[in-house]
């Protein structure tokens, strides 16, 4: 294959190029192609980016960023739209229970300006991510946790309801009869959003929202809504997500990491690779039956995608096109 019409495949494609390039090429022509890549980079905004495939989500973004929306209004009103899907068993309503069969959501929600909110552990209320917004934006506070957080929504016009859906009861029912606890690889793990837009000032914000882990100790909170663990924004460098197992994600605080390492001059997927790689790399990690992914957006508006296991996949929204794409991972045996 030609290497110009290589490269026209695998932006057609969306192959990660990564893995694409380092499976055909030497190592000079990898850099020819970053060289080339950086100059063709121009790109059309807004951009919209979210974990898995979560198209309708994107799309909604996508549509208020295309308005002329800000990227803030753009992130909420996308993951609303996983929120309310009650057949997404990670975020919102329909959510897999806890232990003791109790949903509970946790969000989080960043603006270009760096402000930052946050809900944890919060139960009967479908929306959180707006509830998010609301302490961000009306309290002095960045996190509001359980019985404090429901309160909170309810006094700004949220209302109660039950998250767990009849299909969510019966799967719980289901775990019970051996209670195992393991988490499990894409299967769990495959819901909950995170999600980066640029809109056409040029601005970024960011949102994040789960039930978290099915069958959780109560009380349990991963990375979602935690800043810097499953989503961190920096206006001056770029965006970052998480997914899969939080305490991995924590642990090496992430989202953070990826964007510090954008802003030392690393793209977004050279960025994603190496926050992967400090979760595999720790001495005896046995990262067989986990998952992270992580997602990335640069001020340029590049985007990079990595994850440990094989089936991560995301959408993007760029130059008007919304197209799931599968992410290039890290353990290819
Ligand atoms: C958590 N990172 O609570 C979340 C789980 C997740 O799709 O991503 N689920 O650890």
């Amino acid at each position: 294959m030609k290497r110009r019409h290589f490269i026209k495949k695998a932006s057609v494609t969306g192959l990660g190029l990564v893995t694409a390039s380092s499976t055909f090429l030497s190592v000079d022509e990898n850099q020819e192609i970053k060289n080339e890549i950086a100059v063709t980079s121009k790109y059309i905004k807004p951009l919209v980016i979210a974990t898995w495939k979560t198209d309708l989500a994107v799309e909604t973004a996508a549509a208020v960023l295309e308005k002329g929306g800000n990227a803030l209004d753009a992130v909420e009103q996308g993951c609303r739209i996983e929120e309310a899907n009650e057949k997404g068993q990670s975020v919102g309503k329909g959510g897999l229970p806890d232990r003791d069969g109790e949903v509970t959501l946790d969000a989080c929600i960043m603006n270009e300006k760096g402000d930052y909110g946050a809900v944890l552990g919060v139960k009967n209320i479908k929306h959180v991510i707006s509830v998010a917004r609301k302490v961000m934006e009306d309290t002095p506070h960045v996190m509001l946790v359980g019985e404090g957080a429901e309160n909170f929504a309810v006094s700004k016009g949220f209302e109660r309801e039950n998250l767990l859906t009849e299909a969510a009861k019966k799967a719980w029912k289901k775990w019970k009869e051996k209670s195992e606890y393991k988490p499990i690889i894409n299967i769990e793990n495959h819901d909950t959003i995170g999600m980066l837009a640029i809109d056409k000032k040029g601005n970024i914000s960011g949102a994040c929202t789960t039930s978290g882990l099915a069958y959780k100790m109560p009380g349990r909170v991963g990375d979602s809504p935690i800043i810097g663990g499953g989503l961190f924004v920096d206006n001056e460098v770029g965006g970052a997500s998480a997914t899969g197992l939080g305490e991995e994600v924590l642990k090496t605080v992430g989202s953070f990491l990826i964007v510090e390492l954008m802003r030392q001059g690393k793209s977004p997927q050279e960025a994603c690779e190496e926050a992967i790689g400090r979760i595999v790399n720790k001495p005896g990690k046995d990262f067989k039956n986990f998952q992270v992914g992580y997602i990335a957006v640069n001020k340029k508006g590049e985007t990079g995608a990595f994850s440990i296991h094989q089936h991560f996949s995301y959408n993007l929204y760029k130059n008007k096109e919304n197209k799931n794409i599968p992410s290039d991972f890290y353990n290819k045996v």
